[in-house]
């Protein structure tokens, strides 16, 4: 408020106060005005590149012209905010999204084409965002288009990694990992070097008493590392609403280097503590499910919580409310336990900064987060030494111990009688050395605590935390079934459906309100609808055909069955049994005379996913991939009846052209052990079909599109541990199919089968923990039956008609209103103005 211009000259401001494009022409000129004063070019020296980056400057002035208004309407408005903390925002391309959502997709096209440029050439240019690993990366990135398009007043937290999610290469058919260097050029960041917090670690705290005699803790000596903020602005769709992503790069608290050092000549030391600060935010850590304890991924999470927390309090208190107003004022989703450390940070800034009561910062904490499990697996569940905890944060430790004391003198007041229960819901496991359950602190210090699939948040209810629902009753564990934006995976991806859509419910009113799709059920039966649909999904295809051969080298004929499974590589995801399939494919078509081939439905299978650099048998998986495929491509006696790729470095963008490709894919992991899913939404969503296990969101899928348009097969989630069991005792049989897969990778066929050999006997050998062999006789039947009902092109495109009329559920619009009502209790608040008033 100080800083703002005095009334008497507001006259002029306003005057002169920037103005959005409207008309193709406005838009050229702003084009051409960045490229050739922004990035100093000419028509003479202007590639696709350079008319990127003038586009791209055109929609940022555009969006921070509306970025700038809502926050000043945020700002006098005062509402309750969300705040989405995830150390993951997987957000891909920015150009195309920004266009559809301001509304300019045909005067960007034209204005374009005029400057004598290709739009999707134009898109191309951009280099993904690629801040998260997977699922739970692009989750956090579909809430934030939902977000704002749908109103809520909401900032998404996270860090600004140097280096994203590394590129993936692939070399002498193995993962070869490249550093992902992407902000050469990021025009949709606003660094704010006036928006800056420091961040303690280490040090030590110190007690007393003060005059009244209440005991006060200062945490001192530490080292401070400087948070300095950027922001991103995240346009709604067809709205002006236009929040905020801010992201946290570290700096040292000195400004640039040391310069007692450098004078003394020590220039190697002088610089040393700069490097040692900007470590924090450099590097993504690329690791899916898996928790790997490491002291630099725990400086990130405290860097990134306190440095957000910090600024949500001062947000807070320019409001000048009472602190008893915090959780109507503040609502903060903790993205899986990465985040959790800003609970006992909530507590030491009510506590040791603010002065308040113990009891009233406690409520307050709880009030205020909420949070989100993504797995039941016990790899991927973070648990923190204890003694780097003490080490790096000393005070949290404390305030760690405090929650934990107060907790389990509640739970042995409420279940005298069951001491034993107070080890199992510690926060603090007595193992060598002793460490902190994530997920209990979680769980402890939010209000609410959801699971992402129905089936998934049965599981969080039954299993990791079933004491929990006990010491505080089922009301606090809930549900929020995963979804998608309509705007990126159907309208950004599919144009064609999406104008085919249009054309039948009268405009686009759909991206917004996706159950809508359940009118074009209607059009089933009509030819012109069923053959514009089919025709769309053949030049989807071709598409990815076209891209295969330009990429990978391979041709593949797009009447061929295309069978797509792209996602982490991962056991639980169990590409390995889709490999399996494909091998045992391959030989039964090896052993077919000429005359039974000719009646084999052909079928391309496509594979894609980065595997985290230290998980061996993951890379192995892509390794036996591309073995495969280069047999089975070269075989001449099989041709086009069976085609294997592997799609290298699979991402957001490439997600785009992939998925519309689908006749089936494959979402085939061990039962209870995939929370949801997402990219099963994706697919369908697209007209394609499911093979898929009863797990995470499919299950809620076929309720949605019937059994008959989708392809379940394997195991239920309740025999699992029965059949693991089984293993155990060596009590099982090897089916016959699957024992042959086996013996031909051990033959040699697909090359040296020593790096398959873990692979082969993690199954024949160690328990099969993924049950595979489980699984592998009804996958393979299941195969079958999709590769008859495929033969009906008929009758297959009514499935897959009807499934896309039925997938309005799966919107992440209809998430962002669950949390909203059920967790975060926040209203939308109207958009701004044009005019900005
Ligand atoms: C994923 C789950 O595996 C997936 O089932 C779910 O759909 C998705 O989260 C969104 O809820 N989990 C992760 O991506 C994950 O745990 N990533 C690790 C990097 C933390």
């Amino acid at each position: 408020v100080e800083a703002s211009v005095p009334e008497s000259q507001r006259e002029a401001w306003r005057k002169f106060s920037a103005k959005e494009f409207k008309t193709t022409e406005e838009f050229e000129a702003e084009v051409v005005r960045h490229i050739e004063t922004t990035l100093a070019r000419s028509l003479f020296n202007c590639d696709e590149a350079a008319a990127y980056a003038g586009t791209a400057l055109a929609l940022r002035d555009r969006l921070i012209i509306e970025w700038n208004r809502t926050q000043q309407q945020q700002t006098f408005a005062d509402p309750k905010r969300v705040y989405y903390l995830s150390l993951e925002f997987l957000m891909g391309r920015a150009l195309d999204n920004a266009i559809l959502n301001v509304g300019m997709k045909d005067v960007a096209e034209k204005g374009l084409a005029e400057l004598g440029f290709r739009m999707e050439d134009v898109i191309s240019q951009e280099r993904d965002a690629a801040l998260g690993n997977g699922g739970l990366g692009r989750l956090a990135a579909c809430f934030l288009d939902s977000l704002a398009t749908l109103n809520y007043p909401a900032w998404g937290y996270a860090l600004r990694y140097r280096y994203g999610i590394f590129r993936q290469e692939i070399v002498d058919g193995y993962q070869v990992e490249v550093p992902d260097y992407w902000l050469d050029f990021n025009p949709w960041e606003f660094p704010r070097h006036d928006v800056t917090v420091d961040i303690q670690f280490y040090g030590s705290v110190r007690k007393y008493r003060d005059d009244s005699g209440k005991q006060i803790s200062v945490w001192e000596n530490g080292e401070i590392v400087k948070a300095v903020a950027y922001d991103a602005p995240i346009p709604g769709y067809g709205t002006r609403t236009t929040n905020n992503l801010r992201l946290w790069s570290s700096k040292a608290s000195h400004g640039e280097f040391d310069f007692t050092k450098f004078n003394a000549g020590e220039y190697e030391a002088s610089v040393a503590d700069q490097q040692r600060a900007e470590t924090i935010s450099a590097v993504l850590y690329p690791n899916d499910s898996l928790d790997r304890g490491k002291e630099l991924r725990l400086k990130q999470q405290y860097f990134w919580c306190a440095a957000s927390l910090f600024d949500i309090v001062r947000r807070f208190k320019k409001s000048k409310k009472a602190w008893k107003e915090f959780p109507n004022q503040v609502a903060i989703q903790l993205n899986d336990t990465h985040p959790t450390l800003a609970i006992p940070e909530l507590m030491r800034i009510l506590l040791d900064l603010e002065g308040l009561e113990w009891d009233e910062a406690w409520q307050i904490t709880q009030m205020t987060f909420g949070y989100t499990n993504h797995t039941v697996m016990p790899e991927a569940l973070e648990k923190w030494s204890v003694p780097l905890v003490q080490h790096l944060l000393p005070r949290h430790l404390q305030l760690i111990y405090d929650i934990n004391f107060q907790f389990l003198q509640f739970v042995e007041r409420s279940f005298p009688k069951e001491r034993e229960m107070l080890g199992r819901v510690s926060i603090i496991e007595e193992s060598e050395p002793k460490r902190v359950r994530m997920a209990y602190l979680a769980v402890i210090g939010s209000h609410k605590v959801n699971g992402v699939a129905e089936l998934h948040s049965d599981l969080v209810r039954t299993t990791i935390f079933k004491d929990f629902v006990r010491i505080y009753g089922p009301d606090k564990f809930t549900n929020v079934t995963n979804g998608i934006t309509p705007r990126r995976w159907l309208h950004q991806a599919n144009p064609r459906l999406s104008a085919l859509i249009a054309s039948k419910l009268g405009g686009h009113e759909f991206l917004r309100d996706l159950n809508l799709l359940h009118k074009i059920e209607a059009y089933v039966d009509d030819k012109e609808f069923r053959k514009e649909f089919q025709a769309i999904k053949f030049a989807n295809k071709k598409r990815l055909a076209d891209y295969t051969k330009e990429v990978q080298g391979i041709t593949v004929d797009p009447h061929s069955l295309f069978d797509i499974q792209v996602k982490r590589i991962h056991e639980y995801k169990r590409q390995q049994l889709n490999i399996f399939g494909v091998i045992h494919r391959y030989l039964e078509l090896k052993e077919m005379s000429p005359e039974d081939r000719k009646k084999v439905q052909p079928r391309v299978s496509f594979f894609g996913g980065k595997a985290a650099p230290g998980y061996w048998m993951a890379k192995m998986v892509i390794h036996l991939i591309n073995q495969v495929g280069k047999v089975v491509n070269n075989d001449k006696d099989i041709g086009d009846l069976l085609k294997v790729v592997f799609l290298e470095d699979y991402n957001v963008s490439k997600a785009e052209i992939i998925t519309p490709a689908s006749d089936i894919s494959e979402h085939i992991s061990t039962a209870g052990t995939e929370a949801s899913g997402t990219s099963n939404m994706k697919f369908v969503l697209n007209g394609g079909l499911i093979i898929g296990t009863c797990d995470g969101a499919n299950i809620e899928i076929t309720r949605e599109v019937g059994e008959d348009n989708i392809f379940l097969f394997g195991n239920l989630s309740e025999d699992v541990d029965d059949l693991r069991h089984h293993h155990f005792y060596g009590d099982f049989q090897l089916d016959p199919s699957l024992k042959r897969v086996f013996d031909t990778i051990r033959s040699g066929t697909f090359g040296d089968s020593g790096p398959f050999t873990g692979l082969v006997d993690s199954i024949v050998d160690h328990g099969d923990y993924y049950l595979v062999s489980d699984d592998f006789k009804s996958y393979i039947d299941t195969q079958k039956l999709i590769d008859e009902a495929y033969k009906d092109q008929d009758a297959w495109l009514t499935k897959t008609i009807t499934a896309v009329s039925r997938m309005g559920f799966f919107s992440s619009d209809r998430c962002i209103d669950e949390y909203a009502e059920m967790i975060w209790n926040v209203e939308p608040l109207p958009p701004p103005k044009e005019n900005g008033a």
